[in-house]
Parts: structure tokens; sequence; C-alpha cells
């Protein structure tokens, strides 16, 4: 999905690194080159314009940080945007309130509904619910058979009966669910090719009565425009509590994914990919727009630390090591360098799925306490540990607000570590050797 967005975005972004300094100029082309992509995308005219607008503004007012290059810098801004643009987080299912949770599905005909009904229903069973569907649909002949049929592929029950009273059936859909003990109810509802009033007047109908917790938009994602313009309807008319996109799996350029939180003011939940009962995902917005961007939160992880370690100094320390002149100054220097990563959580938490680092214990505060140690050091007592004597580290410990054993246990350590680092002469990258340090207990 969305293979050509990303394709020029990936173009836009690769000219703008390539570029040692950026000018105004190159600014104003990029900015265009973006916005030419998204309309492409059949992202909406307006969200696109505000789009551009909020990145230029936010690329003039950003601070320039040294090390970064201005071209990583505007990435990151366009990175940061977009997800601002597809929401907050994921928005989950609301299970406030009574069960049954009922949720209202809607939306155009042949958009997904039924489909997601089900795959929603089987989602939730996963998660330890007790989902009932309703067959509300009782204008298309098949309609019912085709909801029947999914809940027994699933093994969830389905309430149906022969009327002609949509309204009546989710009464007793829900009089059936409380017998049953059902926790959650899904609502199918009939889609019309158009939005028409008598279809709108039965959905509200529905809502009035039945008092659904969650009324969902099924939106068809390869119909672009179309279907972001029947979201906003519907919102004006039902106030929706979220959408769903069908069909990602699909060449969709992506428009309606972009513009249909910005117009509706509702957040995706779920996004549909493809026809099986397992193709359901909820919706992430940091997640999809690294998808569009095509960048990894590992891949951010290496630039940051790439952009931020300075790369000589880096390589001068790794000369010293492999001489083993490694001294408490070139340790502290480290400690700056990993420091200006931000802190040492948030560059764990850009891991995915990283089980032996989640275990990690990363002690801020120790951090701290090491950082002022090493300040009330003299540069001569720095380059030569071996003359810290009593006395002195009696000085040192007054002067950083710690204790004589807290600045044993450095010394401890570091002469632990230099050791380790004689045997670690293997280590050919000097951000693997970081990474090593880090993770080494200070
Ligand atoms: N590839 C793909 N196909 C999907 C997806 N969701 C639904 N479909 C297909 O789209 C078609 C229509 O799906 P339905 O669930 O019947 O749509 P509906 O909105 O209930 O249709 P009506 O009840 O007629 O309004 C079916 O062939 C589904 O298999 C999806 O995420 N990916
Ligand atoms: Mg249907």
């Amino acid at each position: 999905m969305l293979e050509q967005l990303r394709d020029n975005l990936d173009g836009i972004f690769k000219s703008l690194r390539g570029q040692g300094k950026i000018t105004d100029k190159h600014i104003a082309d990029a900015m265009r080159d973006i916005r030419r992509s998204l309309l492409e995308a059949d992202v909406n005219y307006t969200v696109a314009k505000d789009f551009i607008a909020s990145i230029r503004e936010k690329a003039l007012g950003a601070q320039v940080i040294r090390s970064i290059t201005p071209g990583q810098q505007i990435i990151k801004i366009i990175h940061e945007q977009m997800i601002e643009l597809l929401g907050e987080g994921n928005a989950a299912i609301d299970f406030g309130g009574l069960p049954p949770v009922i949720i209202m599905v809607a939306g155009l005909q042949g958009s997904g509904k039924t489909t997601f009904v089900a795959k929603l229903a089987q989602y939730l069973k996963n998660q330890g619910k007790r989902p009932m569907m309703v067959a509300a649909d009782i204008y298309r002949p098949a309609a019912i058979d085709q909801l029947i049929a999914l809940g027994k592929q699933i093994a969830l029950p389905v309430y149906s009966e022969n009327s002609n009273n949509a309204v009546a059936i989710c009464r007793n859909g829900l009089k059936s669910a409380r017998e049953s003990q059902a926790n959650v109810l899904i609502l199918d509802t009939a889609g019309r090719l158009h939005i028409d009033e008598n279809m709108m007047n039965e959905l509200k109908q529905i809502k009035s009565e039945i008092k659904p917790r969650e009324i969902l938009f099924v939106a068809d994602g390869m119909t672009g425009q179309d279907a972001v313009n029947a979201a906003g309807a519907f919102e004006n008319e039902l106030q929706l509590t979220g959408i769903v996109l069908t069909k990602m799996d699909g060449d969709t350029r992506g428009g309606a994914a972009l513009s249909i939180r910005a117009v509706t003011g509702k957040p995706i939940k779920f996004i549909g990919t493809g026809e099986k009962m397992s193709d359901l995902e909820p919706f992430f917005p940091d997640r999809f727009a690294s998808r569009i961007l095509g960048k990894g939160d590992v891949v951010s992880l290496v630039e940051k630390a790439q952009a931020l370690i300075d790369e000589e100094e880096a390589e001068k320390l790794e000369k010293k090591l492999r001489k083993s002149g490694f001294s408490l100054s070139d340790f502290q220097k480290q400690l700056r360098m990993i420091k200006k990563m931000g802190p040492l959580s948030s560059l764990m938490d850009m891991i995915p799925g990283a089980g032996a680092m989640k275990n990690l214990h990363v002690d801020e505060k120790q951090f701290v306490r090491t950082e002022a140690i090493l300040n009330s050091m003299t540069i001569l007592e720095k380059e030569k540990p071996q003359l810290i004597n009593a006395s002195r580290r009696r000085r040192i410990a007054k002067g950083s607000g710690t204790s004589v054993a807290d600045v044993n246990r450095l010394l401890n350590q570091f002469e632990q570590m230099r050791k380790m680092l004689k045997k670690m002469n293997k280590i050919k990258n000097p951000r693997q050797m970081l990474a090593q340090m880090s993770r080494s207990k200070m």
C-alpha cells in the first residue's frame, strides 16, 4: 500500500539529505514537491495546504541543532507533522459503561461493513470479550446470510430475524445479548450507494433508541476523497466516534488515510488489510507515518545517534582506546555524547521489541552522580586515575556532594571498564562501542 506516495517522498528526502547547506530555495522546492505528491495521492486539497503551511512554519521557527543536518531536521519535522495529521496514539474501542458495549457500524454500500463487523468480533473475542453480532441490513437480500455465514466461520453468535424494521431488529438483538451475557454487541447496518435521507433517518433512529457507545464509519480506502466526503456527511448527521479504513491492502494511494482525520476530526481506529477474518489491524499513527515515510524506528534511532555523536571525536576516542590510553576524561566525553542523545529510556523505546534491552536498568540519577564526580576531579586526576589517593577521594566526594563510597565505586567500575575495553579491540564500529559502554552499569 501507499507505494507511490512513499517513493515520491523518499526521492524528496534524498535530495534534502544530500544538501550540505539548505537554502530557502531548497525548502521551497521540497515543500512544492511534497504538496504535489500529497495531491497525487488524492489527499484533500485543504489538508495538503495546511500540512505544508505547518511544516514551513516549523522549519523556519526551528532552532538550529548543530549536529543534525538541516535536511534531517526538516525530515523530522515532516514526520512529526504527519503523525499529528493522523491522530494522537492508538484510539481503542471505548469499553466504558455497562455491558453490553454497543458498536454501530455504518458506511456506504460495499465499503466493507459486514466484513469488518465479523473481523472486529473475532478481534475482540481474541481479547477475551464475548461479542454478538446483529444483522440489521434488511435491504440487500443476501446480507443477513452473509453475516450468519461469517459468524459460523468465527464461531460467534449472530442475531437475525425476518423483519423489515431495522430498529426493532437492533432492539431485539440487544435483548438477546443481555440474555446470553454477550458483553459486546456489534450492529451491521445497511449501506447505500449514495447518502440518502431514508438511510440516515434509519441510522439516527437506531442511534437514539439503542444508544451505541461507538459509531464507527467504514470507509473504503481505495475510493480516496469520495470516502472522505461521505465520512464528513456521516459525521454531521450521526457524530461518529471513529473511522475504519478498509481495503488498505490494495494499491490505495493513501489520500483517504491522510485526510479523513483532519476532515472529520475523528480518529482512525482500525484498518482492514485483506478479505480474511484476521486481516484487521488497530491503527497507530506513528507506525503508519513511518510506513509512508519509509523509515523504521530503528533507522531513526541510528540517525539520531549518527547526527549527534561527533564522528571525529568518536574516532579519536576509539584510537585512544585501541592504544588503551583511555582516561577518565575520555570516559567523561563518552558520557556527554551518550547524554546528548537524550534520555536513555527514550533511546531504548525506539528499538522495537528489543527484549534484552528492555530488562536493561537505565538509571538516569546514577548518570548525574557520575558526571558530578567527574566534574570534581582535576584534569591531572582524570588523566592519571592512579593518583587519586584517599585524601583526594574525600575531596572529590565532598565537591560532588557524593560519598567516598560513590567515588570508589566509580573508580572501580572505570578500572573494570578499561580492562573490558582492552578486550574489545575487535569492535570496529565506534557506535557499537558506545552502545556497549552504555550497557555496562556505571
Ligand atoms: N482486499 C480487501 N477486501 C475487503 C476488505 N474488507 C472487505 N473487503 C471485500 O469487500 C467486499 C465488500 O465487503 P462487505 O463487507 O460485504 O461490504 P459491506 O459494506 O457490508 O457491503 P453492503 O452490505 O453491500 O453495503 C467483499 O468482497 C469483501 O471481501 C479489505 O480490507 N481488503
Ligand atoms: Mg454488508
